[in-house]
Formats: C-alpha cells, structure tokens, sequence
C-alpha cells in the first residue's frame, strides 16, 4: 500500500482505490487534498497495469465538498477561480479517465463532493449514504458539473427541486430516481463495489474509455450525428485487438484476455 497524507491508494488486481483521507473533515476539499487527488489520477492514468478505479472515503463519510475552513475561501476570495483551478481539472480528469471509474459512496456527499461521486461512471452507495447538493445553503449554485450532471440524470423537475433545497437525497431514494446505480447494504459495499470492480477490469477497457465519451459527445447532438458518430466509432474499435479477441473468444467459448487501452 502507497500511503500519501490526504489520500490512501491501494491496489488490489488489476483494481486500484483511491480513498479520500480527512475523515475528521468528511473528507472536505482543501487545496493540498486536490493536489494529492490529481497526482493520484494521473498516476492511475498512466499505469498500464490499473484496469478499474474506484473513489471512495475514509471514516463515516464520503465527501462533504469544499472545506469551508479552507484560506482559499476566505471573505474577499474568486471562487470562481478555485473552480477553474481544482474542480474543473478535477472532473475532467475522472471523466478523461483510460480506466473505468466506480464511486464508492460509503457516506454522506454533499457540495461538490456529491458532484464528485456523480461524475464517476457508475455509483454505488451504501444504504446509510445520502446526497446533498448543498451549494444552496450557503448561497452558491451547483458546481464540480453539477449543473449539467444532475439534469441528465433525473431530468430537469428533480434537479432544479434538489438543487434549489440543498434536501439530502437517501441513496435508496438517489438509486429509486436514477441518480446513481445501485444502493446497496452498508455491509456489502466493499464486496459488491470490489466484484463490479474485478469485472469491469476484466472488461475491453478502451471500449469502456470510448463508451463513456460517446454517451456524453451523443448529448449534443441529434441522431444522424449520433449513427454516424457510431459508425466511425465501430470503424476504430473494430479494426483493434479487442474486437478480434472477443469475437474469437465467443465462437471458441473461451474467456477473452482484452488488452487495448
Ligand atoms: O467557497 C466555496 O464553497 C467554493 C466551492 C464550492 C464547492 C462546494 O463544495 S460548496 C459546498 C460545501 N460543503 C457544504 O456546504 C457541506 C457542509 N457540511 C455539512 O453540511 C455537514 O457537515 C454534512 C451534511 C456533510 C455532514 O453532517 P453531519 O451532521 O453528519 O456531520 P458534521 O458534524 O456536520 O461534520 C463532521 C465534521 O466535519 C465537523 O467538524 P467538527 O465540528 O467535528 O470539528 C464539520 O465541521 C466538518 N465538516 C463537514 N463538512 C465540512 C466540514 N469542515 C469543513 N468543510 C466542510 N465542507
């Protein structure tokens, strides 16, 4: 096990998890904690051994967003420019990810924390989990991509009524409207998140890379753009090694060993 200060990295197979650590601080962001969580990305990133990534939190919590406490947002601050500086490398890091990204939300997230946890490809959270947009409790607006996550993922009535309460979503009620994937029992978290893990890993995890962008890049267009964008996908995917060794995989019933990143 690697141990930095403000988060632990541990590898298991080919599944590596990233463990935000100021448990004291519900894991609340600070510029250090930023800087160590990027340079743990990119390390993820860069490793060809690394097939899955799963983000979790340490102590009763996932992530409660902005440390509040921070100098960073002191009276007089650019908030904005802390966005542009931490958050916004910070989603399109996760969201330019090799590897597929699994939150594993063992607590509550709130503020970007929350946006954080819902910028990751799939959500699974324990039943003690909850969501909080809680930008609106302290006057501020949804950030961390929260304004362009939330809609697409439980439609514009829920997202505007969550992010204009700051109300905590329970993660049955999150799982029930399709905010995340699966909410599961406290107990089973780390079992079920290292099994959807191991399998995701053992996964074509450049189709995975693709599939992902592909959803996103599909929002803005209308569907010609769509099939065709497709087909040119299918065109680079199916010229790579993945794709032979599926197929060859299937026909001889025998397990695949993909390896194009
Ligand atoms: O300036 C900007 O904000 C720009 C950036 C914006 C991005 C954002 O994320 S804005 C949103 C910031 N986050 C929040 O507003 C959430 C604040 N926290 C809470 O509402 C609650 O703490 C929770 C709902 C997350 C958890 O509640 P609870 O009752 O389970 O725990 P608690 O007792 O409130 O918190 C436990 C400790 O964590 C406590 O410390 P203490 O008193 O034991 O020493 C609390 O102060 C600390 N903590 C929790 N959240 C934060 C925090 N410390 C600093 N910053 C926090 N965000």
């Amino acid at each position: 096990m690697t141990t930095e200060h403000l988060v632990l990295v541990t590898d298991a197979g080919a599944t590596r998890t990233i463990t935000l650590n100021r448990p004291a601080a519900m894991n609340s962001f600070t510029t250090a904690m930023h800087a160590e969580l990027l340079a743990a990305l990119d390390n993820t990133a860069g490793s060809t051994e690394v097939r899955c990534l799963v983000i979790t939190g340490a102590g009763r919590g996932f992530c409660a967003g902005q440390d509040l406490g921070d100098p960073q947002v002191a009276p007089g601050k650019d908030l904005g420019a802390l966005i542009e500086a931490h958050y916004l490398p910070l989603v399109e890091r996760i969201r330019s990810m090799p590897v597929p990204v699994i939150a594993a939300v063992n607590g509550v997230a709130a503020g970007a924390g929350a946006n954080l946890a819902l910028c990751c490809d799939v959500v699974v959270a324990a039943r003690s989990a909850s969501f909080i947009q809680a930008f609106s409790r302290i006057g501020l607006v949804p950030d961390t991509g929260g304004t362009w996550l939330l809609p697409r993922l439980v439609g514009h009535a829920r997202a505007l009524a969550i992010a204009m309460t700051g109300d905590r979503i329970p993660a049955e009620q999150a799982d029930a409207m399709g905010m995340i994937w699966q909410c599961v029992d406290d107990a089973q978290l780390a079992e079920s998140v290292g099994a959807l893990a191991a399998r995701l890993a053992a996964m074509p995890t450049r189709a995975l890379a693709v599939t992902r962008k592909a959803l996103a890049d599909a929002q803005h267009m209308d569907l010609r753009a769509a099939l065709q964008m497709e087909a040119q996908l299918q065109t680079e995917l199916g010229g790579a090694h993945d794709y032979l060794e599926g197929v060859d995989a299937f026909r001889n019933k025998r397990a695949p060993n993909f390896t194009d990143r």
